[in-house]
């Protein structure tokens, strides 16, 4: 076993490796960029490198660098954590060749599945049942038409060289084969420089099943049962579970069977991942298979109660796996949550900021998270916006899923809008609870899953007044205590005032709408009258700072975070920002009227969809931008005109920037 392990990645992935090194008393060595000096791998790691600038290019994303570091730390071994290098066969080659260990597969069997043809071709050979469909090497037009006919509508092209659904297209009919090809083909090309096509029959309401494999080098494979991740939305994952629902012994046996053979006809060693589509009918066909260990990990772990880490770890220096196949069982059910720095009202844009308040339910043998931040840190548009993984397990699947919408109303995050309650509205769906579900699961319940923007109910509302007043009250009274004339009727803090009735007036503003709070002191507490109802309510602030409230009666704990003039109020499991009006500060910094149009968050320009002088209805695509690996549309926040655009696609724009200028209807240009 090594002694030292250098972690060439960041972030959660990274803790959660250092946590198991750790643990096994080998010794760790984090690598950082400009952005992650006081990341908390960096401060888990036995020793800590500085490899370059934020941007992965330019530091996670360079070999030499990552192995300068390797040799000068001793580190026997890299763990190239999931993304980044954790698939770059030529990495894996290069560490063989500094006499360091790549703790992942082989290169070769990187490379083979690296091509969608290639990789079918392999398995189709190992017997590993594949989407009926063509992937050959003839790319006529009229031949692969032909093939589409035979195949029977509705056909999938996807692209070779593709990945993560980029360059799929759905062929309804045989007459619209061929405009689709062109434009499947064309896509292809400019997204991998590849424009050829494989085709297969599109399945309508497919789950995306995928079995974790591991292998060692001395001829041992075996698998560790399914995950069910079909809780995507735009090909990314939002919820995993283990086992998968609905899934009887003889099924999982069978495709246990194929994805161990998919690992040995590629002379697979390490963890794997091998993806299949499962059918309404029971069919199940493979995917792609993935050469790393996968986010959704520990869902597996959960279930199996093994430490896939250590496996790795053990296969890696040679060792033979730690059990056999029947020694392996499932024991309950799992589920991870991944929560994300980013807006669900917004097409999931990515959110930035810094985590001002971060408050996480307590781990147990039924919660776990896997995290890489810390209360105060910041999400950057650098990586990916993942904050944490939430895992939740329990004997069965209602017991998991209980627990799974219990930890996600106890999960607090203020500084960065997050998809909690976006999650919460998943788990808390019935379609979801019993189990039935497709790919196309999110996009089939959007309504229910995507609520309107409620206004603020009176409840938060009160609990936001009633904060503010205790703060000040609190407040007041130090100064009193502090001040040589404790008695003085400046230090009141009934809400006395000078010529005035012994109240005061807060204006709290939610989203569009100001919404006036008058608070009139009493003995026992303050009277509240709101926009539509009156309210005695009294509390104080416990130790942790939350506050214990009696709302008329009801008692009611909400934590509230104050931060500038913000004021987030969280309390059974929703979020909801107010903001309190300072009368001082009224900049009321509106947007101008006519139409600029700017960046909601810095990011890459890349693809203009019109042109100076387009006419377009609300709604339109105007610019999609590239942040954070993922693609935003900017579209026409009303009917007008085009009037100019300010950047090529290629450019790299600061939020806030101005993108294109826009002439409403009824406006010259
Ligand atoms: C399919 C399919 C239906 N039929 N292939 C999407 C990404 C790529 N890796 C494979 N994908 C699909 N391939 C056939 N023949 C439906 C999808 C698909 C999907 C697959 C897994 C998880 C989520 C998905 C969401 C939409 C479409």
């Amino acid at each position: 076993m090594f002694d030292k392990i250098l972690i060439a990645n960041r972030g959660e992935i990274a803790c959660r490796i250092i946590r198991t090194a750790r643990q096994m008393g080998i010794r760790t060595v984090a690598v950082y960029s400009d952005a992650d000096a006081d990341a908390l791998h960096v401060a888990l790691a036995d020793e800590a490198y500085h490899i370059g600038p934020a941007p992965a290019r330019e530091s996670y994303l360079r070999p030499e660098l990552i192995l300068d570091v390797a040799r000068q730390s001793g580190a026997q071994a890299i763990h190239p954590g999931y993304g980044f290098l954790s698939e770059n066969a030529d990495f894996a080659e290069a560490c063989d060749g500094a006499g360091l260990v790549f703790i992942g597969p082989p290169a070769g069997a990187i490379r083979a599945m690296g091509s969608k043809s290639a990789a079918k071709r392999i398995m189709e050979e190992a017997g590993v049942p594949l989407v009926p469909g063509y992937h050959g090497e003839d790319q006529d037009p009229g031949m692969l038409q032909d093939s589409a006919d035979r195949i029977g509508y509705p056909v999938l092209i996807k692209a070779t060289a593709g990945g993560g659904g980029k360059g799929m297209r759905v062929v309804r009919d045989s007459a619209s084969f061929g405009a689709l090809l062109a434009a499947a083909r064309r896509e292809a090309l400019s997204g991998f420089g590849d424009e050829r096509v494989l085709l297969e029959k599109y399945l309508t309401r497919p789950r995306h099943m995928e079995i974790q494999v591991f292998a060692d080098f001395h001829g041992n494979a075996l698998h560790l049962f399914e995950r069910d991740c079909s809780i995507q939305r735009r090909h990314q994952k939002v919820l995993e579970e283990a086992p998968a629902p609905g899934m009887d012994g003889e099924l999982r046996s069978r495709m246990g069977a194929a994805a161990v053979a998919a690992a040995r006809a590629i002379g697979y060693v390490g963890a794997g991942t091998v993806e299949f589509l499962l059918d309404e009918d029971g069919s199940f066909y493979f995917m792609e298979m993935n050469t790393r260990l996968q986010v959704e990990h520990p869902v597996t772990e959960m279930i199996t109660g093994q430490d896939l880490v250590r496996w790795q770890l053990g296969v890696a220096s040679g060792e033979t796996l730690p059990c056999g196949q029947d020694q392996l069982a499932i024991d309950g059910h799992a589920i991870e949550a991944r929560i994300y720095a980013e807006d669900p009202a917004r097409d999931f844009l990515p959110s930035t900021g810094t985590l001002t308040h971060l408050r996480t339910p307590p781990e147990s043998a039924h919660v776990r998270i896997d995290t890489g931040v810390r209360q105060g840190d910041s999400v950057s548009i650098n990586y990916d916006p993942m904050i944490a993984k939430l895992i939740v397990w329990d004997a069965t699947r209602d017991g998991a899923l209980r627990r799974l919408r219990a930890a996600l109303a106890e999960y607090q995050v203020v500084g960065v809008t997050t998809n909690v309650e976006f999650l919460a509205a998943v788990a808390a769906h019935p379609a979801f609870a019993a189990g039935d579900f497709d790919t196309g699961f999110i996009e089939r319940h959007s309504t229910a899953l995507f609520p309107e923007t409620e206004p603020a109910p009176a409840r938060t509302v009160a609990l936001a007044a009633l904060y503010v007043l205790l703060r000040r009250s609190a407040e007041a009274e130090s100064a009193a205590a502090a001040s040589s004339d404790r008695w003085s009727p400046w230090h009141q803090t009934t809400g006395w005032q000078l010529n005035c009735d012994n109240h005061h007036v807060l204006t709290l503003q939610d989203g569009e709408t100001a919404v006036c709070v008058t608070a009139h002191y009493r003995p026992e507490g303050y009277l509240l009258e709101l926009p539509d109802c009156r309210m005695l309510v009294s509390g104080r602030l416990d130790n942790d700072g939350d506050l214990l409230a009696d709302l008329g009666g009801m008692r009611i704990t909400a934590s509230i975070v104050w931060h500038g003039n913000d004021l987030t109020v969280i309390s059974h499991g929703s979020s909801h920002r107010l903001t309190l009006h300072d009368p001082l500060a009224d900049a009321g910094e509106q947007e101008v009227a006519g139409g600029r149009l700017t960046a909601p968050m810095p990011g890459k320009i890349v693809a203009l969809l019109v042109t100076p002088g387009t006419a377009v209805e609300r709604g339109t695509p105007l610019v999609i931008m590239e942040a954070m690996k993922m693609e935003h549309t900017i579209s026409a926040p009303r009917d007008g005109v085009v009037a100019e655009i300010h950047f090529a696609v290629g450019a790299v724009v600061n939020e806030g920037t101005e993108l294109l200028s826009f002439a409403a209807d009824g406006e010259t240009v």
